[in-house]
């Protein structure tokens, strides 16, 4: 399975194209299925239908805790470094990682929970997190995690999409030197959650919560009455595992849909070569369990390669900045993984925070999330990486389950900026906007794939229609990433940032129509138009033009309350950096937005804005350049 030098790489990636389904079949086989496949893969992507490893039968979890458990029962599956400096490393071997789950797993049975129905996680970055995903997965309920930065009524959205049977939450969260609750939220979510018949509380915090008798349960207790054996719920591959919401240009987020077998072959098979994974070596990545990084790469991929990893409560700039870099030099971490926007913001910091550390544990670094800038690239590969670690720069998707473009470290050379190759099995093209193909290097266009990988998006859950639309309809037969992308000299990709409406704030997708429509639910704003600008920390910043045409109130008030109506209704993550009250909008005569110009006023352009000859009202633009903030 794994790959150990470029003419390797070469060899799997001209037989991946050659013979996807002999290749594919080939790496499946390291894994434990409880009945093999008929069939490696069956698709057409106008429907879209696309499955793998047809009728084979499977637990993810068997391959991810049991499977290892002869060699590694004593092994460390996860450090758990507290948000808190100065406590000790919590310690889970698989063999405790093994009982964890099977009592969750067990107190879901007993709550009726069974394979198929949908289960909601909001929880802070702790074991249980990990676990609830792995007990969810080994009854074959489907998780729906929905990160902790997301309101109530988000949370609400989000269960009644998918008709969520329970809820695993805990008390509160610990984040730097907040406390924020969680089971409140939840319960103010639940006010009109029909179908959730239990929620399962883990004590973190110990702040006072409600429990609801006959509804809201205490973890501790529930799992004490639970035996550590669960026997895996046998799944098909095609059975979904998960859904996650993601934004995107239009409407409310989708509930992304994974599937078992071939998200459980894809995960691990990415994780191995793009990190290059040893064994006993130290892994850590960031992210939360909350967005796509934290299922593929803290979760299913490092246990499915039987790894030692880190988890972390906490925040990049608690107690100070120099956190990572003192967690990195007491776990003597070897693969380190992060995002752009915490690299900018340690950077900012400056190296004070670096120096005190020892960094030499450090094998590969690896980045996600956005496209990261030459600047903070040249910053975390000498001050972090000490210029002899190799950056893995991966680009991927919610929707791809799994790293499509990176490089496979110390195997592709790298480049500043550059997502660099393919994995094997990955097909990428460049179209121009009508669909034509655009050959050669040394171009530009819109990055589609044209042939399935194991972990594609299956389906979005409830609306098999939306997943065709947004992501098979706009070039026939390809899958279209939402992404702009160069492609050099030399054949290496570079993905330029997304080219619909959502905008990447610090890693996070954020859809500029749902923020437009959280602003709208103010009684005083009659249109809005949110952009993206470019962000010196975030990556992008949220700029938001409204039309308030009559108010008694003061511009500040406004502003006051325009962010609280995006923090209720979305959650602080989508709080626009800069709100413009204007007077109109820039439309053309039929009544369009002309976004372009409203992201070139946000970037600071306020001469050359382009054609505006088809503007309705051109004298909107003058007073727009003129309150720009
Ligand atoms: C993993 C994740 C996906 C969007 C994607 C891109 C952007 C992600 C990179 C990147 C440039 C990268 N999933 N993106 N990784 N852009 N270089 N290495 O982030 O669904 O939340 O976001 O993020 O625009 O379409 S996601």
């Amino acid at each position: 399975m794994q790959i150990r030098s470029f003419e390797e790489y070469k060899n799997a990636y001209e037989l991946s194209i050659k013979e996807p389904e002999n290749f594919w079949a080939k790496i499946a086989e390291n894994f434990v299925w409880r009945k093999k496949w008929d069939k490696v893969l069956d698709w057409n992507f106008t429907e879209p239908k696309i499955n793998w490893f047809i009728n084979g039968k499977l637990n993810i979890t068997e391959n991810c805790i049991d499977r290892h458990l002869p060699a590694k029962a004593n092994d460390i599956a996860f450090y758990f470094e507290e948000n808190e400096i100065g406590r000790p490393v919590k310690k889970i071997t698989y063999q405790e990682l093994h009982d964890e789950v099977c009592k969750l797993a067990n107190v879901l049975r007993s709550f009726g929970v069974t394979k198929g129905d949908r289960v909601c996680i909001y929880l802070p970055m702790i074991p249980e997190a990990v676990y609830s995903l792995l007990a969810c997965a080994r009854i074959g309920a489907v998780h729906s995690v929905v990160f902790g930065g997301f309101s109530a009524q988000s949370i609400r959205d989000r269960i009644n999409d998918s008709s969520c049977k329970v809820v695993l939450t805990s008390d509160g969260a610990y984040r730097g030197n907040k406390q924020i609750p969680m089971k409140a939220t939840v319960d103010e979510a639940l006010k009109d959650c029909p179908s959730v018949e239990k929620v399962l509380v883990f004590k973190r915090t110990g702040e006072k919560v409600n429990m609801q008798s006959n509804r809201d349960l205490e973890w501790d207790i529930e799992i004490n009455k639970q035996r550590s054996e669960c026997e895996p719920e046998i799944m098909d591959s095609e059975d979904p595992l998960f859904i996650l919401y993601t934004s995107g240009s239009t409407g409310k987020p989708k509930g992304v849909v994974h599937s078992c077998g071939g998200y459980m072959v894809y995960c691990c098979y990415s994780f191995i070569n793009v990190f290059q994974y040893e064994p006993e070596q130290i892994y850590w990545c960031t992210a939360d369990v909350g967005w796509i990084t934290g299922h593929s790469y803290i979760t299913y991929g490092p246990l499915l390669a039987g790894a030692s990893s880190v988890i972390f409560e906490g925040i990049p700039s608690y107690p100070d900045a120099g956190r990572f870099w003192n967690i990195v030099d007491k776990l003597k971490v070897n693969i380190f993984y992060t995002a752009p926007t915490a690299i900018r913001s340690l950077e900012a910091a400056g190296l004070d925070f670096v120096k005190p550390y020892n960094l030499s544990s450090l094998k590969v670094l690896g980045s996600v999330g956005e496209p990261i800038n030459e600047e903070a690239w040249q910053w975390y590969h000498k001050n972090i990486g000490k210029e002899k670690c190799p950056i893995v720069d991966t680009w991927w998707q919610t929707e791809t389950g799994g790293i499509l473009i990176s490089p496979l470290a110390n195997i592709t050379k790298t480049k500043p900026s550059f997502a660099t190759l393919p994995l094997p099995g990955v097909q990428p093209v460049l179209v121009d906007d009508k669909g034509k193909l655009i050959e050669g290097n040394g171009v530009e266009g819109n990055l589609c794939i044209k042939f399935p990988w194991p972990s594609i998006i299956r389906t979005t859950y409830g609306d098999h229609e939306r997943c065709r639309q947004t992501y098979f309809a706009t070039y026939h037969n390809l899958y279209f990433t939402g992404d702009g992308c160069k492609r050099d000299e030399e054949g290496y990709y570079r993905i330029t940032g997304r080219v619909d409406d959502v905008i990447n704030v610090s890693g996070h997708r954020i859809g500029t129509a749902e923020v437009e429509s959280a602003i709208n639910e103010h009684a005083d704003v009659v249109e809005s138009a949110v952009v993206g600008y470019p962000h010196d920390i975030k990556g992008q910043g949220i700029y938001a033009y409204c039309i308030v045409p009559k108010t008694t109130k003061s511009q500040d008030e406004l502003r006051k309350e325009i962010l609280n109506c995006v923090n209720k209704i979305i959650g602080p993550i989508a709080r626009p950096d800069k709100i413009q009250i204007v007077s109109g909008l820039p439309k053309t005569r039929s009544g369009k937005i002309m976004r372009r110009i409203l992201r070139k006023v946000a970037e600071g352009e306020t001469k050359n804005l382009g054609d505006v000859s088809t503007l309705l009202d051109p004298l909107v633009v003058e007073e727009i350049v003129k309150g720009r903030l």
